[in-house]
């Protein structure tokens, strides 16, 4: 069968050894969503959903890559021509405005760059991102303009594989009783954040199916004290419950009603307390196990659930 790019041929499947629970990333695998391409010994992935410089960043960041950069010969001659509009690379002069290079450090001068017709020009002292045109020539924009992006995940050696989780994320833990794998994030995030970051591990804010898995998690959310969590001010922990399509109406972000035969309400719960004139429309468990009504605008820490094969090739299945 003729993959993507065809390069599946120069990929030879080895024996992987196990070590602990452990195996070593081979060239086929990383995620269902990432091609391998061995002219540049790792994976891409193109995103043509156009966001802002600091967006991309943070998704490929957030899915174990980095935003693509010309970097070499070789780079550029796979990253050229892949898209009809202007893509982002990951070159940026954000630290320190004209020390222009890619995110994994290369000076702008190391690549192989030929400008556009007037670029770079810095338009008003606002330009410090560099997007790359479909013709193979360079520009710099202002960061906060909207192109796609291509995400790169290097292929190396010293890289193992979570088997038990299907994920390089090591975070992730298997849980037999509920058969999900689940990941604690101790850096509060907002519960939009916090819903991407999931999206990005391949995983989605933790949901509570079962009386079993409103233990378990609460199980995970007892050994991590507050003290431990960056950024929260409150004792709460985001998951995957909100009531924006009806105030008042609770569903899990797979669209099921809450099921309060498995999930209990702390007393008095839902309130939809104010904060700064906003109410309350997402998600969180307290210590004690029981599910709060939270503000979608304060952040607070909050569980992952991964499926072992929510980023497994289809080879795999
Ligand atoms: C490449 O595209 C840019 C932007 O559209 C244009 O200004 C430039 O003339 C083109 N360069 C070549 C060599 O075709
Ligand atoms: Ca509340």
């Amino acid at each position: 069968m003729e993959s993507e790019g065809g390069h599946r041929n120069s990929c030879t499947k080895q024996d992987r050894p196990v070590v602990f629970g452990l195996v070593l990333l081979d060239c086929l695998k990383y995620r269902y969503d990432y091609v391998y391409h061995p002219e540049i010994e790792g994976w891409l992935k193109q995103n043509n959903i156009p966001a802002t410089w600091h967006q991309a960043r943070l998704r490929c960041h957030l899915e174990g890559a980095e935003l693509a950069s010309p970097i070499d010969d070789g780079f550029l001659k796979t990253l050229k021509g892949r898209s009809q509009v202007p893509t982002w690379t990951g070159v940026h002069s954000l630290f320190s405005k004209g020390d222009y290079s890619s995110i994994e450090g290369v000076p702008i001068l190391r690549m192989p760059i030929s400008w556009a017709p007037g670029e770079p020009d810095n338009h008003e002292d606002k330009e410090q991102c560099i997007i790359l045109m479909p013709n193979g020539t360079f520009a710099d924009v202002c960061c906060d303009e909207m192109f796609p992006y291509i995400c790169f995940r290097k292929k190396s050696a010293s890289v193992s594989v979570n088997v038990a989780c299907g994920t390089v994320d090591s975070s992730y833990a298997y849980e037999t009783r509920t058969g999900s794998c689940y990941k604690f994030h101790d850096h509060a995030q907002t519960w939009n954040r916090a819903y991407m970051t999931c999206e990005a591990e391949g995983a989605h804010l933790a949901i509570m199916d079962t009386a079993v898995e409103t233990q378990v998690l609460n199980e995970i959310i007892s050994e991590h004290p507050k003290t431990k969590i960056y950024g929260a001010k409150y004792d709460h922990v985001l998951v995957g419950f909100h009531d924006w399509g009806d105030a008042g109406v609770w569903t899990t972000i797979h669209d099921d009603l809450v099921d309060t035969g498995v999930i209990n309400w702390a007393s008095g719960e839902p309130n939809n307390a104010i904060l700064n004139g906003l109410g309350q429309s997402c998600g969180s468990m307290g210590k004690d196990g029981h599910l709060y009504d939270f503000w979608c605008h304060v952040r607070a820490a909050f569980i992952c659930e991964k499926n072992p094969d929510s980023l497994a090739k289809e080879e795999d299945e």
